[in-house]
C-alpha cells in the first residue's frame, strides 16, 4: 500500500501485534468519508443532527469516563529521566514499551485498523511535517481528516523521503486504568491507549504538533507552541501578525475569530489558527509562524452570537459535535448559545436534561470543524512561508493579580513574563477545576523535555536574530469583590489588541512599572465600552504587596526546576523583586 518500506514494515508490524479483522489506508476522499460516516451512524457512534438547520452535522457521545486530556496518565519516555524535566511525567522507554504492547497486543481483533497518513502544515511548506497515525476508531480518522491534512498527498509527501513521526492509537476497552499516552521523542513515536478523546486520541494535535514538535523544534533551532494567530488589520489596510498563548479553554478559539466592536470602525482580525503555532526564523530575520492544523476542535460552552460570530458562522454545516446537548428538534445545544434553553433537552450522556445532572452540554464538549469555513479565515493561512510575527501575547486565565495587559521590557522579560504564566485549571484536561498553576508560555501539558532546556531554547533566539518580536502579557479574567468578570472580554479584547499594535509601532503610550510597560487609563480606548475609569484603573493597578508574594511564588516555581533554570530568568526575578521592595518602602 505505500512504496516507503519503513512505513510497509511498520505497518505489518503493527497488525501483527493488534490483530485487526481489516486494514485501510485512508487516502481522504470524500467517499471515504461518506462511508465512516454511514457506519458510524449504523453504529451509533454517531447521531444525525438536524439537516435543515445543520446540514452534514453529527453528535458524537464519548464515554462519560472519556472527555478530557489525562495529563496524570501522559507520559514522555526518553532514555535520560531528567530529559524530561519536572514539567512531565517520566516513564522508561523500554518498561513504556512493554507495558504498551501488553494493552496493544489482540486489542483490534473484531475491528478495522485505518492507517491515517497525514501532513501538519500547509502542502509545500518548508516548515510542514508528516505522520502516520494508526487507530481502531472511526470517530479518530473523521476528525483527524478535519484537524490534519490526511490522504494521498501526505502519504506522497512521506514516500518522497521525508522523516514521519509513528502515532499508534487504540481505543482498547476505554478503561482509566488501561489508559496511557506515551511520547518517545528519540523515536518520534507516540503510543495512545484507551482514551478516543480529542488531545488523547488526535495524534497529529497535542502529542505530535507540540510535544515530540518541541523536542525536534529544540534541536533545529525553532519553536513549537500552544498557541494562535491572528492578522490585525488597521484602518489603513495594513495587517500584523501576533501570536498569542494561552492555557487550554482560556480563550485562544475566541480571540483568533474575534470581531471588533461597532465604535472600532475599520479594524478587522483575521484568523490564521486558533491552538497551536510552529515559529521559525526566516530569511529576513523575522519570526514567521505557520499553523500546523486545518481545522479547529473548540470548546463549544460559552460560544454564541454575541461572543464569537464567526465561530457561530462557521459551525453552521459539516460540523462534527463531541459531548454538546441536543434539543428535541436534532439541534446541537450549550450553555451559553443564544436564546432562551429550551424546555426540553437530552444531556450530552443522552439523558433527558436534569439540571441536577449537572451541565446540559459537558464543560469540554467541542465542535470539529474546517478552518476554511470559518469567515475571517486569513487569505495567508495556507502561505508556504507563513506570516511574519510582530507581537507575541501571554496569557492566563487570573481572577486576581495579573492586569489586564502589560508590555515586557524586551526578550529576556518576555521569556520570563511567558515563563511565569499562572492560570486556572479548566476542563480541558481531568482534574480539580479553578485551581491556579504555573503554566509556563501555556506549555505545561505540553512541552516534549524539561523546562529548564525550554526556557534557555527561547532564550536563545535573542542571539540569533535582531529582529524579534515585542512580547505582552494580558488577562481577560480579572474578578471584583462579587466575583463577576471586570472586564467584558471577547470582541472587546480589540482595544487590548489596537494598544499591543499601536505599541509595536511605537504610537501608544504607557508607564514603566517594575513588571513591565502598563497602558495609563488613556491609552485604551474605552470609548462606547460603559466601564468606568475606576474599573479600568483597577483593571491596570499593580498592587506591590501582591506581586510580591507572587514573586515568592514564581521563585518558589523556579527552584522547582533546578540547575538547569537560566540564570538570566532568576536575574529578571531579583530586578523585579529589588524594584517592588523600593516602591514599597517608598
Ligand atoms: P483550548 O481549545 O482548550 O486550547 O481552549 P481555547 O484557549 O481556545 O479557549 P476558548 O477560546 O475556546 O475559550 C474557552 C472558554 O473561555 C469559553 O467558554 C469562552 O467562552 C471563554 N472565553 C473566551 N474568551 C473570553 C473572554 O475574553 N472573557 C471571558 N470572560 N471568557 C472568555
Ligand atoms: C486543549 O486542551 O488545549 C485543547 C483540546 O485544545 S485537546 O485537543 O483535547 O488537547
Ligand atoms: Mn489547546
Amino acid at each position: 500500500m505505500t512504496t516507503n518500506q519503513e512505513l510497509a514494515a511498520w505497518v505489518k508490524t503493527v497488525a501483527a501485534l493488534t490483530q485487526p479483522d481489516r486494514i485501510h489506508w485512508c487516502d481522504g476522499s470524500p467517499e471515504e468519508h461518506g462511508r465512516l460516516i454511514d457506519e458510524m451512524l449504523a453504529s451509533g457512534t454517531l447521531i444525525k443532527l438536524n439537516e435543515r438547520t445543520h446540514p452534514n452535522c453529527f453528535l458524537h457521545r464519548s464515554d462519560p469516563s472519556d472527555v478530557a486530556r489525562v495529563e496524570h496518565l501522559t507520559y514522555i519516555c526518553t532514555q535520560n529521566e531528567d530529559d524530561a524535566g519536572s514539567n512531565n511525567n517520566w516513564m522508561d522507554p523500554a518498561e513504556a514499551r512493554a507495558k504498551m504492547e501488553q494493552l496493544f497486543a489482540g486489542c483490534m481483533r473484531g475491528r478495522t485498523m485505518y492507517v491515517i497518513p497525514y501532513l501538519m502544515g500547509p502542502y509545500g511548506s518548508p516548515y510542514a511535517r508528516a505522520g502516520v497515525e494508526i487507530t481502531d476508531s472511526p470517530y479518530v480518522v473523521a476528525n483527524m481528516r478535519v484537524m490534519a491534512r490526511i490522504g494521498k498527498r501526505s502519504l506522497e509527501h512521506i514516500e518522497s523521503g521525508k522523516t514521519f513521526v509513528k502515532g499508534l492509537h487504540s481505543i482498547g476497552d476505554l478503561n482509566p486504568d488501561r489508559r496511557f499516552i506515551m511520547h518517545f521523542p528519540e523515536e518520534l513515536m507516540i503510543q495512545s491507549v484507551g482514551s478516543g478523546y480529542g488531545g488523547n486520541a488526535l495524534l497529529g494535535k497535542k502529542c505530535h504538533a507540540l510535544r515530540i514538535a518541541s523536542w525536534q523544534a529544540r534541536t533545529e533551532g525553532w519553536l513549537a507552541e500552544h498557541m494562535l494567530l491572528l492578522g490585525i488589520q488597521d484602518p489603513d489596510g495594513h495587517t500584523s501578525y501576533v501570536a498569542a498563548a494561552f492555557p487550554s479553554a482560556c480563550g485562544k478559539t475566541n480571540l483568533a475569530m474575534l470581531s471588533p466592536p461597532e465604535t472600532m470602525k475599520g479594524w478587522k482580525v483575521w484568523t490564521v489558527g486558533d491552538d497551536i503555532a510552529w515559529m521559525h526564523i526566516g530569511p529576513d530575520g523575522r519570526l514567521w509562524a505557520i499553523n500546523p492544523e486545518a481545522g479547529f476542535f473548540g470548546v463549544a460552552p460559552g460560544t454564541s452570537l454575541k461572543t464569537n460570530a464567526n465561530c457561530m458562522n462557521t459551525l453552521g454545516r459539516d460540523t462534527i459535535y463531541t459531548n454538546v446537548a441536543m434539543t428535541p428538534d436534532g439541534e446541537p445545544w450549550w450553555e451559553g448559545l443564544d436564546g432562551e434553553r429550551p424546555a426540553k433537552l437530552i444531556d450530552w450522556q443522552g439523558r433527558p436534561y436534569d439540571p441536577a445532572n449537572g451541565p446540559a452540554a459537558h464543560p469540554n464538549s467541542r465542535f470539529t470543524v474546517a478552518a476554511s469555513q470559518c469567515p475571517s479565515y486569513s487569505d495567508k493561512a495556507n502561505a508556504p512561508e507563513g506570516v511574519p510575527i510582530s507581537a507575541i501575547i501571554f496569557g492566563g486565565r487570573r481572577s486576581t493579580v495579573a492586569p489586564l495587559v502589560f508590555e515586557a521590557m524586551d526578550w529576556e522579560h518576555g521569556v520570563f513574563a511567558g515563563a511565569a504564566v499562572a492560570s486556572e485549571t479548566t476542563a480541558a484536561a481531568v482534574g480539580a477545576v479553578g485551581q491556579v498553576r504555573r503554566d509556563s508560555m501555556a506549555m505545561k501539558p505540553f512541552c516534549g523535555y524539561h523546562f529548564g532546556d525550554y526556557w534557555n531554547h527561547w532564550l536563545s533566539f535573542q542571539t540569533r536574530t535582531s529582529k524579534l518580536p515585542r512580547v505582552f502579557h494580558v488577562n481577560w479574567f480579572r474578578k471584583d469583590e462579587n466575583g463577576k468578570f471586570m472586564w467584558p472580554g471577547y470582541g472587546e479584547n480589540m482595544r487590548v489588541l489596537k494598544w499591543i499594535v499601536e505599541r509595536c509601532n511605537g504610537k501608544a503610550g504607557a508607564a514603566r512599572t517594575p513588571i513591565g510597560f502598563v497602558p495609563g487609563p488613556g491609552d485604551i480606548d474605552v470609548s462606547g465600552l460603559g466601564i468606568g475609569e475606576e474599573v479600568l484603573r483597577a483593571l491596570l493597578a499593580i498592587d506591590h504587596d501582591v506581586w510580591e508574594h507572587e514573586t515568592t511564588d514564581i521563585a518558589a516555581y523556579f527552584a522547582s526546576f533546578g540547575e538547569r533554570v537560566p540564570a538570566a530568568l532568576k536575574q529578571q526575578l531579583a530586578r523585579i523583586r529589588a524594584e517592588i521592595d523600593a516602591q514599597r518602602a517608598a
